[in-house]
């Protein structure tokens, strides 16, 4: 559960330090553009500043870990000793081990320790959070993968078996928090079966549950396809801001831990109207909202 300083539903705001991510490529390949970025985002409100190296967009090649370490590091040491809480967005222990080291609090691992064995240990030797995220492979051949018959059951079995992985590798489940890792072998459907059954997927049949959870909707393709205009044309990545505010908002209702986003001043607003309907002990789910009587957690 979340302390009482975490009441409010955190927002992790991105910096991606590659030329190719798929909404802000380029925009801070430069250290000194990237730390700047990462210091408006945090006086605009985001209590986490999630620094990445390598682009996950679908169809991406992987980047070497020497790179990945080259374009994180300036930015992960100068934004922690501003006294950011830095999260790093990585698949690798070397690079997770070098940014730990640089003052980063929370490591953010798309495969949930599945691309690189020695992750769980290296987490395992540390204080850091951990995010899990589900995931099925790399993004060379991710839409290949997104085949479900239940995709809320199978993306739960396989964060649960994920989960249970790193307890038995002795990473202390409170230091845990799962993401169902929307648009990673992920159509459409998938994504909003997925947010529409939030608060289920916290609750993970592994001990330690239910978890903290992690949500990455912002500017997501899925929202692009659902907001195409009448030329059936994917609205813009900044056209998709308003709709990322609108799924801060469920998620937040849903008892989501964090919201990732790269537009923080409006997220920023709705989770604090969130945090303030919850203060006259409203239990908002989404349930709840879409009027079915039901609480999902
Ligand atoms: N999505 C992206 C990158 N990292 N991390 C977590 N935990 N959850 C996500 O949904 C997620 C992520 C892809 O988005 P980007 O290329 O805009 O950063």
């Amino acid at each position: 559960m979340p302390g009482a300083a975490e009441e409010r539903c955190l927002l992790m705001g991105v910096v991606n330090v590659t030329p190719d991510s798929f909404s802000d490529g380029g925009s801070w390949f430069e250290p000194a553009a990237a730390i700047a970025h990462g210091t408006e985002l945090a006086e605009q409100g985001a209590d986490i500043i999630d620094v990445g190296g390598e682009s996950t967009r679908p169809g991406a090649d992987r980047v070497p870990a020497d790179e990945e370490l080259r374009r994180v590091l300036p930015v992960v040491s100068a934004l922690a000793g501003q006294g950011a809480r830095v999260s790093v967005d990585t698949m690798r222990a070397q690079v997770a081990s070098a940014v730990i080291e640089a003052g980063a609090s929370i490591i953010n691992d798309v495969s949930g320790g599945l691309a690189d064995p020695e992750m769980f240990g290296l987490i395992a030797g540390s204080d850091v959070t951990y995010v899990v995220m589900h995931w099925r492979g790399h993004s060379a051949d991710m839409y290949g993968k997104a085949q479900y018959a239940d995709v809320v059951g199978e993306v739960k079995a396989e964060l649960a078996g994920r989960v249970a992985a790193a307890a038995e590798a002795g990473i202390d489940p409170a230091r845990i928090v799962i993401d169902p890792g929307l648009g990673f072998a992920k159509r459409p459907v998938h994504n909003w079966a997925l947010l529409a059954r939030l608060g289920e997927v916290r609750c993970l049949p592994v001990p330690g549950a239910p978890f903290r959870l992690l949500v990455g909707p912002s500017r997501k393709s899925f929202l692009g396809s659902l907001l195409a205009g009448q030329d059936g044309q994917p609205r813009s990545f900044a056209g998709r801001d308003d709709a990322t505010v609108a799924l801060t908002t469920i998620a937040a209702m849903a008892g989501a831990w964090c919201v990732r986003v790269h537009a923080v001043p409006n997220n920023a607003d709705a989770v604090r109207v969130v945090a303030r309907l919850r203060q006259e002990g409203a239990r908002l789910t989404v349930d709840q909202l879409l009027g079915s009587g039901r609480t999902s957690d």
